[in-house]
């Protein structure tokens, strides 16, 4: 039975406390209960959340963390817990829900309210010049799209969004559909996220993947964790972290903030994480400044390179290309400015020196922290020339491990989600499919904004995510969108994507992760790649919310039909009727997948090839590549604060659980803004103020979030932090990465205004 939308509630008053020095433990337990209990109701949540990650049950939509072979009875963390329940709630919204709520209204509400009310059940449209949904028959709402993208004056003036949660076999549909129809105009969350990794890990070893598999942490002598917040965003990586410190490991967090996950972790499955003490992570915490990476590591690798017996000279004259340019570039670097940069004291920066220099085995991890700043690419090589220096890629216990975040988004660039695939996949489709597929590259997010805010996009289509959300300069993008003719949005449910739209508007309802996938040819699987190149099966089972769902094949291959189906010979309502004929192409398009179907029937998956675990980098030089990058590192103006955008405990993306941060010590609220004592004492303020954030930027455009509290927070000086979506309205679209194109969240220059 499904249960009514929640309506009357919103945020209250935020409370303060102590922030907390570790992860997990009971509470984690109680709490990942307590959410399941109110959105499934007892007995779906425990059915449910014992198919989370087991081998024949569904891949958590969580996070893309590996699961291990051997997985605990509930291999299932509290924000994983929690991803499931808010897809597997009982609670439905359909048209009676609409017919109450215009999108002016909705457009009004919090994305924790948004997302709250309960799952889509039908489809759903917005005609022009009208204030409200209302339902329409699945094949008018195809007509409709396909209309409208038939009659466009190119193909180039639509723009096809996705979020990482698609899985591979709608992945290779969508980009088929796309390119059938003649654009490349492919961009998707990874744009936004690890985009950064991607363009410095195929510059540097010719993969834009990390090369380590679960076994490397276990073994390794060392593992820095750079920018990132396991014990909220990947919880299972603390269960590796646990056993690899049990092993020996030695763990160096850097990071602005004392994460509570990456100092003490308790972990619910042993009898130590309940009762005992936990087990203490990471052996320093090196309090970074924002953007202080890439000097960190400039200072690391100078540091080395004074020691010859510390470098692996067999494997850097073998198998890399640069070094002298590098040891040029890096020796000529004031070690003095490069210290001042990070923030740090010398004594901390030769101490990492030391513990790179003590192992044998090093591995660097890293997310958000490292990939949205302007200068992330080059610090991305930067890791990447510090560990070449000690030969620490293509042998066990070492290499690079971008943690990745949305479930499938490696997945998905896997199959063809990117505006600009290579060539040998594009030729590969035409042998396949015998049409010719685009060749000029598309646009990725921030240029698709670009094109809507100058009326050079007509429709906008998304396989997922929320899109105007998850976006910078939230106030030009909103602008933006509702310049499109139409946006189409394919969710499992509410979000601000469907209030702030085109001037027509669709909602497509699709199956989510957990929902059971029934085609022609019987129950369906999909597959997904985890940030580790393992991909694997994933069957939902729980009874879809409504029967007028479709997945998210069904829909694009019928969509495919409307729009394309006369262009090439496409077995579109194949594809739909049996996935296993998805597959099939898949293996003849894509390296790695052969036999497909026969390597997925095994329960744990395979890996897919990654050439640098076998020393080989099919880079330009055929060689790992070393980088000689100028220093950069954000400058801060007088009087001013360097804001980082980030997520709190309750919360995936956009999508808002509850409003507490709980390892922080935040309850109820969500409008705070973390800033350090001595900050807080030269620029006049107090914590417990309400102030507005504004941004500052080159264009000269006050950019401004209003009323936020100021909390004092144990943050590097003169680096802030809030939560992401609030603060998207701060950061300006063209302020970006080098080369990745990526939005810098973690670097928006702000002052603080006392409201008046
Ligand atoms: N529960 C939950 N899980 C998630 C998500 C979620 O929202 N909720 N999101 C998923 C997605 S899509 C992603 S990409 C990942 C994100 O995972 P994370 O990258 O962990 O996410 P953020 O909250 O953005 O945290 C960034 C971390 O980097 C630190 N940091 C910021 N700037 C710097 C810097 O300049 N240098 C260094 N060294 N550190 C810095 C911050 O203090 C913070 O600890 O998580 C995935 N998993
Ligand atoms: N300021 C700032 N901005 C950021 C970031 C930051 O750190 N700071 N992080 C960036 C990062 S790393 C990322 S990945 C992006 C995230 O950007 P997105 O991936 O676009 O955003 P999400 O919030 O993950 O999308 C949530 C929506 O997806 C839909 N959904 C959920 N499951 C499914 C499914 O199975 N199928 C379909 N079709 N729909 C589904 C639901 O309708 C839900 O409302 O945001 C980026 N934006
Ligand atoms: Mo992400």
């Amino acid at each position: 039975m499904s249960r009514a939308p929640r309506e009357d509630f919103d945020e209250g008053d935020v409370q303060v406390g102590r922030h907390k020095d570790h992860a997990a433990g009971v509470p984690a337990v109680y709490h990942s209960l307590k959410i399941a209990n109110e959105q499934m109701g007892a007995v779906r949540s425990a059915r449910t959340l014992l198919r989370l990650n087991q081998k024949d049950g569904f891949d958590c939509p969580g996070c893309a963390w590996p699961e291990k072979d051997h997985r605990h009875i509930a291999e299932f963390c509290e924000n994983g817990a929690k991803a499931v329940a808010e897809e597997a709630t009982k609670r439905t919204i359909g048209a009676e829900f609409f017919a109450r709520h215009p999108v002016s209204e909705l457009a009004q509400k919090t994305d924790w309210w948004l997302g709250q009310q309960g799952r889509l059940v039908e489809p759903l449209i917005k005609p022009a010049g009208e204030e409200h949904y209302r339902p329409i028959a699945w094949d008018a709402a195809f007509d409709l799209i396909a209309t409208e993208l038939r009659g466009l004056e190119s193909p180039d003036r639509a723009t096809f969004y996705t979020s990482g949660r698609t899985s591979n076999e709608a992945a290779f549909v969508y980009q088929l559909f796309v390119r059938v129809l003649g654009t490349n105009n492919l961009p998707d969350c990874s744009n936004m996220c690890h985009e950064s990794s991607g363009s410095a890990l195929t510059e540097a070893i010719g993969v834009g993947k990390g090369s380590v598999q679960i076994e490397d942490l276990e073994e390794a002598d060392l593992i820095v964790v750079m920018g990132q917040n396991p014990g909220t965003n990947h919880p299972r990586m603390l269960s590796t972290l646990e056993v690899a410190k049990q092993n020996g490991a030695v763990i160096v967090a850097v990071n602005p903030l004392p994460e509570a996950g990456l100092m003490n972790f308790r972990n619910p499955q042993t009898p130590k994480g309940v009762i005992g003490g936990g087990t203490s992570l990471a052996d320093d915490f090196l309090q970074v400044r924002l953007g202080g990476d890439q000097a960190l590591m400039m200072a690391v690798g100078q540091i080395l390179l004074q020691d010859d017996a510390l470098i692996d000279h067999a494997f850097i004259q073998e198998h890399t290309a640069g070094f002298d340019e590098y040891v040029a570039h890096i020796k000529g670097l004031d070690l003095a400015e490069l210290i001042e940069a990070t923030g740090l004291t010398e004594q901390q920066v030769r101490g990492l020196a030391a513990r790179f220099a003590a192992s044998h085995k090093t591995i660097v991890c890293w997310a958000m922290g490292i990939t949205q700043h302007k200068h992330s690419v080059a610090t991305i090589r930067e890791i990447v020339n510090v560990l070449l220096i000690q030969g620490n890629l293509g042998r066990p216990g070492a290499g690079v491990c971008p943690v990745r975040g949305h479930s499938n988004v490696q997945g998905d660039r896997t199959m063809g989600i990117f505006e600009k695939m290579p060539d040998w996949f594009l030729d590969n489709l035409q042998t396949e499919f015998g049409f010719e597929p685009p060749r000029k590259h598309g646009h990725d997010t921030v240029d698709s904004l670009r094109a809507m805010r100058d009326g050079e996009i007509d429709v906008f289509m998304a396989v997922g995510g929320n899109f105007v959300r998850a976006t910078p300069d939230s106030n030009l993008t909103e602008a933006a969108l509702r310049k499109c003719r139409l946006t189409v949005q394919v969710s499992t449910k509410l979000n601000r994507s469907h209030a702030v739209c085109g001037e027509t508007a669709l909602i497509l309802p699709t199956l989510g992760r957990t929902d059971k996938d029934v085609q022609a040819s019987g129950a369906q699987k999909v597959s997904v790649e985890d940030s580790m190149s393992r991909v694997h099966g994933s069957h939902g089972r729980l009874k879809p919310p409504s029967e007028e769902l479709l997945s998210e094949v069904s829909i694009l291959t019928r969509l495919a039909q409307h729009t394309v189906g006369d262009r090439a010979d496409i077995p579109w309502a194949q594809f739909e009727a049996d996935y296993t004929t998805i597959r099939d192409r898949i293996s003849r398009v894509i390296p790695g997948f052969e036999d497909y179907e026969t390597k997925l029937a095994d329960p744990d998956g395979f890996t897919l090839p990654h050439a640098s675990r076998s020393r080989r980098f099919p880079t330009q030089t055929a060689r790992a590549n070393f980088a000689a990058s100028p220093l950069e590192y954000p400058k801060i103006p007088e009087g001013r604060l360097l804001l980082q955008t980030l997520r709190s405990h309750d919360q995936y993306n956009t999508t808002i659980y509850g409003l507490d941060d709980r390892y922080r010590g935040i309850k109820d609220g969500r409008r705070v803004v973390f800033v350090n004592a001595e900050d807080l004492v030269e620029l006049g303020f107090k914590d417990g103020e309400t102030v507005d954030l504004i941004s500052e930027w080159v264009d000269g455009v006050d950019r401004r979030a209003e009323g936020f509290r100021i909390v004092k927070y144990d943050t590097a000086k003169g680096c802030a932090a809030a939560y992401y979506p609030e603060t998207n309205v701060l950061v300006p679209l063209d302020s970006v990465a080098d080369k990745s194109n990526t939005p810098t969240s973690k670097s928006v220059i702000i002052r603080l205004e006392r409201q008046s």
